[in-house]
């Protein structure tokens, strides 16, 4: 799909005493559930003697603080008014911490599938049941000097035609400081680059809705 506004963006949805309070959540929590999720991995069957893509390399967990969420639920639903997407939106997933350390990564992926085809299936779980991710936010939680690398890129699909991939990759410029968030499709192909110094904390999040038709 075609935007004409890819992304929208907050140079200051929390402020550094607010995103210091979440890493802190966040890193008590990782220690608490230190076997979740590192290191996630997709193996190729198709390549002679199999080997194991790196999708993710960094420490998820996930945060239950109340605060957060009425929060970040709200920077969706404006940002989804502000861009002029108007798409139907429910409920929203668990919100995730995530620790990049050194040479840490995260490949091109996207958040969601955006069909039928693909919705949440489990009929013990209403909130997501029938659904897929909508609209995906994070939020840079740690001080551009404390890092580098470790940076959101985006495929820019508003480009005219004709132009190299290569050059349709961009970051968005807004989204560096502490505390700055980006909103976009979930349907967005993103990747983060390696931590080359330092650690980069973020806080994603996923709000739900019907799929695509
Ligand atoms: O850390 C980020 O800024 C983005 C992470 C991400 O793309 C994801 O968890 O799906
Ligand atoms: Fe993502």
């Amino acid at each position: 799909m075609k935007l004409k506004v890819p992304y929208w963006y907050y140079t200051k949805a929390f402020s550094d005493e607010e995103c210091d309070k979440i890493i802190e959540s966040g890193l008590r929590q990782i220690e608490m559930t230190q076997e979740e999720s590192k290191a996630k991995v997709q193996t190729d069957n198709s390549k002679d003697g199999k080997i194991d893509i790196p999708i993710r390399d960094c420490q998820i967990t996930w945060l239950d603080d109340t605060w957060l969420y009425q929060r970040v639920e709200n920077m969706i639903i404006n940002a989804n008014e502000e861009a002029g997407w108007g798409w139907t939106i429910h409920s929203m997933e668990k919100l995730q911490f995530v620790r990049y350390n050194l040479n840490e990564h995260y490949s091109w992926h996207v958040d969601g599938s955006s069909d039928i085809f693909d919705v949440y299936e489990d009929p013990n779980n209403l909130n997501y049941f029938g659904k897929i991710r909508k609209i995906s936010v994070s939020v840079n939680l740690s001080d551009p000097n404390d890092y580098d690398g470790g940076e959101l890129l985006f495929v820019d699909n508003t480009v005219k035609d004709g132009v190299s991939l290569d050059d349709m990759i961009y970051s968005p410029k807004e989204f560096k400081g502490k505390g700055s968030s980006v909103v976009f499709p979930s349907f967005a192909h993103h990747k983060v680059t390696p931590v080359t110094r330092g650690t980069r904390y973020s806080l994603v999040a996923w709000i739900l809705g019907p799929p695509w038709k």
